[in-house]
């Protein structure tokens, strides 16, 4: 039988470990998913919506809309998650919900805000509990008018049939349903534009409220992290670390995990999005464990590479320093004013460097980068903005946009992926993998490492599993 492993997540909680709490501000609205500590401030999403509305041409609208709810099998739905464009704009929470978004006509550099939401009476209210309704969307989510989602189709008709609508900046894709109710008020031909690079390029910069979610998901994830890494050991499941450490997210009261957890040892390491966790992890393993926590809907994004053994061989140990190196080196870069693509080249500079110097690959640096052998090695990104969604749009005017700015949050993820196969490599070291992720925040000189609760050295991670 198998030695249960929570034991550890059990006793820091039963410690009193928990980190502070966020304390609601006087007047907020809590939500519903995160009833105790996540607060809602909708001045918040009012500037986002003032700031939209001026981005839009004369004469054209917003039309919002959430994600649909979607069927698991049989008469059960996966958990709803609200569209991240729809959320970020309208702080709203519940399916079946629509917002139409124009300058206010009385008020010059102003929005106003129809939204269309479910109304829930009688048995349905009963079996799943109540909704805001119109007078909810009215009163805590400031919208200027709100209607039942079932007004919607007559509400569309009666507008474009007045005239002085000329096109919809829309993110329609997201929800086919309403992109049908729509082209049928509109008409097949009525031009739609992608409000989507609008409001990316509004989410590119984060506000405290933000700051405050994500600073309190990357909390949690490192305190069930470090949880995941106490748990490794020959012998154990990889399934076994991803329940130890969502167990943790869950104790804190996040509602899961921002994206599906990857525990990857052995093998697998090469997968990049491995996340079937189903293999018993062996002595001179390395396992790759990429996690991170939802919390106030903002993301957190972390990755370590550990030995199954506690102990790093020198193989292991000589592909990690190089990218730990690299690591060091990008996040003493990252600063206001800085180019992204610059971070990368440095990061593609230093690990290759790395690679010749120990003698893994063979030839000149230059040549392996221009020709693009590298990806071989470097398969993915140097890293990603996080906020709403774990990989948070980066917008496409990437002159003007991958000039880092303060308060962007972004994920920095080195990694070296040494694959079994490729005869590039020296024999030694194929099949070894490692990846370093951590997520900074850009400061008006620099950057804060959030995550830097969770050690990233080798010979910390190596003191975090003796046992
Ligand atoms: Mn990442």
């Amino acid at each position: 039988m198998k030695q249960f492993l929570a034991v550890g997540a059990v006793a820091l909680v039963l410690a009193g470990c928990k980190e502070s709490t966020v304390t609601p501000a006087a007047g907020t609205l809590p939500t519903k998913l995160y009833p105790y500590e996540v607060t809602y401030d909708a001045a918040v999403f009012k500037q986002r919506r003032d700031a939209l509305v001026q981005e839009i041409p004369a004469g054209s609208i917003v039309l919002l809309t959430t994600n649909n709810i979607y069927l698991r099998n049989g008469d059960i739905d996966y958990d709803f998650h609200p569209a991240s464009e729809f959320y970020y704009i309208t702080g709203f929470e519940e399916p079946h919900a629509v917002a139409i978004l124009r300058p206010k006509q009385t008020s010059p550099g102003s929005s106003e805000m129809i939204m269309f939401v479910e109304s829930r009476q009688g048995t349905l209210a009963q079996w799943l509990g109540p909704v805001y309704g119109p007078e909810g969307a009215v009163q805590f989510f400031s919208a200027d008018s709100a209607f039942a989602f079932t007004a919607l189709p007559s509400y569309l008709h009666a507008i474009l049939q007045q005239g002085g609508i000329s096109s919809v900046y829309a993110n329609l894709y997201d929800n086919e349903d309403v992109r049908g109710t729509f082209i049928d008020a509109a008409g097949a031909g009525f031009p739609i534009h992608d409000v989507d690079t609008l409001i990316s390029e509004l989410r590119l910069v984060k506000v405290p409220l933000e700051i405050t979610h994500i600073r309190r998901a990357i909390e949690v994830s490192s305190q069930a992290f470090l949880e995941g890494i106490r748990s490794v050991r020959p012998s154990v499941y990889e399934y076994e670390i991803e329940a130890v450490m969502e167990f943790v997210l869950g104790l804190h009261g996040c509602p899961g995990p921002s994206f599906p957890t990857i525990v990857a040892s052995g093998p697998n390491i090469t997968t990049i999005h491995y996340d079937a966790n189903t293999r018993q992890m062996q002595n001179g393993d390395l396992v790759m464990i990429d996690f991170g926590a939802e919390y106030g809907y903002c993301a957190a994004d972390l990755t370590r590479t550990l030995p199954v053994s506690g102990t790093f061989t020198a193989v292991q140990a000589t592909i990690y320093d190089i990218v730990k190196n690299a690591h060091d080196a990008v996040i003493a870069a990252a600063a206001p004013g800085v180019n992204f693509n610059a971070l990368t080249t440095l990061n593609i500079d230093l690990l290759i460097e790395g690679l010749l110097q120990r003698g893994v690959i063979t030839g000149s640096k230059a040549s392996i980068i221009s020709s693009g052998q590298y990806r071989l090695y470097i398969p993915a990104g140097l890293g990603h903005q996080i906020g709403l969604d774990v990989h948070d749009p980066w917008p496409p005017d990437a002159a003007r946009n991958r000039i880092l700015r303060e308060n962007m949050v972004i994920a920095i993820e080195p990694h070296l992926y040494l694959n079994a196969g490729d005869s590039t490599v020296s024999p030694a070291y194929r099949g070894v993998c490692a990846r370093i992720e951590d997520d900074i925040l850009i400061t008006s000189s620099g950057c804060e490492v959030l995550s830097a609760t969770l050690p990233n050295t080798r010979t910390a991670l190596e003191q975090l599993m003796i046992r």
